[in-house]
């Protein structure tokens, strides 16, 4: 048991790694942890987003926790900026966080790229905002995929300093769960690149709304070499783009890594790949034609969102009250 806190960015291009990576493990944990999924719009806005587009995205992101199985009523679904203890707490712990923690972070590093001075300061603290999303509940537990691994940590740290200086117990240190066998999902086009939203190719991605034909034609293209598939898995090391397409055959087959090579050992390419098209067609369409039903009518969605902010902030503001109590403002 325990509470767990895990949410996406509503920065549009939802794809298989999100999914595989995140969303399907939130639906598998909902009955065995306290679930509080959130949609993360104060993150998007570390880097621009059209005001419309954010909105739309938004309600997909949530659409897509319905569409893939997180039931509202078990689980919190809500979108970040409509529980203002996220904010709140995140100035607090921009004042715990040393900038040496953040100038290390490898994220920020990639997001920024050569021009840091024009990054927006919301990127560069962006890890403290996600500290305090985790914390703002003291969740235990936080699914993600691994390429969030530095920030958990991150948080992790600022729990403990926290504590440490103000010689409280007050905030948990958060656990990762980093579950399956996709725990990266990378680009179809480079298998040494992680699959992202922002790639411009769209052929480096599935995206979770995509249809049978497009989810087959990217496959069918996706980068490989040109020698079969391994007799064993010590054969994947040094074949980036097999491991990947193999480690999400078997995230989406529900089997090891082990029991795909074995059961396509010395396979070509070409046959995996029918075979890995079926199958991720099988798994993502009946996810992409209730986000299309649900989006069709949103207004679902934003009761949905509405319901959970409600029940969200009712569980952040006593823990909020708690910690502004041990910081020492006065309250009423
Ligand atoms: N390629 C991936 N493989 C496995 N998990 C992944 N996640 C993201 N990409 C992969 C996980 O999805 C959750 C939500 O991610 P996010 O929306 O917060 O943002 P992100 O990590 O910035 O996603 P992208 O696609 O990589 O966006 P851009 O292109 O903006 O950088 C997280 O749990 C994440 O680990």
């Amino acid at each position: 048991t325990g509470r767990i806190f895990s949410g996406v960015q509503p920065t549009g291009n939802l794809h298989l790694g999100n999914y595989l990576g995140a969303i399907r493990n939130f639906v598998a944990l909902q009955h065995d942890y306290e679930c509080i999924y959130c949609v993360v719009d104060m993150h998007a806005i570390t880097v621009w987003q059209d005001p419309a587009e954010l909105k739309t995205a938004t309600r997909e992101v949530a659409a897509a926790y319905l569409a893939a199985g997180i039931e509202p009523k078990t689980s919190i679904i809500f979108n970040q900026s409509q529980v203002s203890a996220h904010a709140e707490l995140a100035w607090i712990f921009n004042c715990v966080a040393r900038m040496g923690w953040l100038n290390r972070m490898t994220q920020f590093k990639e997001k920024a790229g050569k021009h840091r001075e024009n990054a927006s300061v919301g990127l560069f603290v962006y890890p403290n905002l996600m500290a305090a999303d985790i914390l703002a509940y003291k969740a235990t537990h936080v699914p993600v995929g691994d390429d969030q691994r530095q920030h958990l940590e991150l948080c992790r740290d600022i729990a403990i300093k926290f504590n440490f200086d103000y010689k409280t117990e007050c905030f948990p240190v958060t656990e990762p769960l980093i579950m399956g066998a996709a725990t990266r999902v990378m680009s179809l086009r480079d298998g040494t690149s992680k699959m992202s939203k922002s790639d411009p190719s769209d052929n480096s991605r599935i995206n979770i709304t995509d249809d049978a034909d497009t989810i087959a034609k990217k496959i069918r293209r996706a980068k490989t070499d040109p020698h079969p598939l391994p007799e064993s898995v010590e054969g994947l090391a040094e074949r980036p783009e097999a491991h990947n397409l193999m480690g999400i055959y078997a995230a989406l087959s529900d089997q090891t890594r082990e029991d795909v090579v074995s059961a396509f050992a010395g396979a070509q390419f070409s046959a995996f790949k029918q075979q890995l098209a079926d199958l991720a067609v099988e798994k993502l369409a009946p996810i992409a034609a209730e986000m299309r039903r649900l989006m069709d009518a949103p207004d679902h969605v934003d009761a949905v969102l509405a319901d959970g902010a409600d029940r969200a902030a009712a569980l952040a503001a006593p823990i909020l009250a708690e910690v502004k109590d041990i910081v020492g403002f006065l309250r009423r």
